[in-house]
């Protein structure tokens, strides 16, 4: 006997999912945890009754986040993600052969069992010899790691609960602190239908930290707006140069990824005009929230 499972956007609108099977239900120090068994979209993890990722359609944010941003650094090396701990992104950025280390910084260590024990295509690559687990607070493990990484990925939930922090200039300060000369990041930086003061507040810190600050989107479904954005950053780096310079890198990407191909690389940065209006530097966020409040 099954039974609806549902996300509530904002007491304002839902998306509803049929679970076969409830797999885990728990609570860690941080968060409510729930795996289930969804009808269509196969396993699906849950924290604090928000989807975060699911069989079904993990593969197309997990491609966006990692290899738009390791595609545009010639040579990573060093690649730290926080959040994550469902283990998606670590497993793309290991199909990047320059990768020597993936650190994986996850505050909630219960996270990354609950996804091992029932989510092993997602986070099957946690076990590779080049990954280093960090049970940590993302923003602390950065401010004591300086100069330490070619690309920093942070996969982080949304901006309330244990992922509020990774959401402020200081913390993009320790960011950019953090990489190495060349090096660059990526962050989700939420949906443009559903989360629109979040995307131009994550723009406008950004900016104030990176002289290169480039959003992209792709649609995600089981993400409330269904668009996505991810932000990419660099003080020196511009994310299509190094894909135009040489693709051969792209190109064996391309091959064996279900979502990431050239074309949706280079795509993926042309904006629809209502993202534009969202993150403009004079933008319209005080007329936007009094127009149309999100929360
Ligand atoms: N509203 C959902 C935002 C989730 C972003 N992080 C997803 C983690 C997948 N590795």
């Amino acid at each position: 006997m099954g039974h609806w499972v549902y996300e509530t956007h904002d007491g304002k609108f839902r998306y509803g999912y049929w679970v076969e099977e409830v797999l885990y239900s728990g609570r860690s120090g941080f968060q409510k945890i729930d795996v289930v068994q969804t009808a269509f979209f196969g396993r699906m993890l849950l924290l604090d009754d928000l989807v975060m990722t699911t069989e079904k359609d993990e593969f197309i944010y997990h491609d966006m986040i990692s290899h738009i941003p390791l595609l545009a650094h010639p040579d990573p090396r060093r690649v730290l993600v926080i959040g994550g701990g469902d283990g998606g992104t670590v497993r793309e950025v290991l199909k990047h052969p320059s990768v020597e280390e993936v650190v994986l910084c996850e505050i909630d260590g219960e996270v990354i069992e609950v996804s091992k024990r029932f989510l092993p295509t997602i986070s099957g690559a946690l076990d590779d010899p080049r990954v280093t687990v960090e049970v940590a607070d993302g923003a602390a493990y950065i401010a004591n790691h300086p100069n330490s990484f070619d690309a920093i990925l942070v996969d982080s939930t949304d901006p309330f609960g244990p992922g509020a922090q990774l959401f402020n200039a200081e913390f993009y300060t320790r960011v950019k602190e953090a990489l190495r000369p060349g090096g660059v990041v990526a962050n989700q930086s939420e949906s443009p239908v559903s989360q629109q003061p979040e995307v131009t507040e994550t723009n406008t810190l950004l900016n104030q930290v990176f002289p290169i600050v480039r959003p992209y989107t792709a649609c995600v479904p089981t993400y409330p707006g269904g668009q996505w954005t991810w932000t990419f950053s660099s003080s020196d780096r511009e994310p299509l140069a190094e894909l135009e310079r040489d693709d051969h890198r792209a190109a064996a990407i391309e091959a064996e990824a279900r979502y990431y191909n050239r074309s949706v690389h280079r795509a993926a940065f042309a904006l629809p005009n209502y993202v534009r209006a969202l993150i403009q530097p004079d933008n319209i966020l005080k007329p936007y929230r009094e127009s149309q409040p999100c929360r």
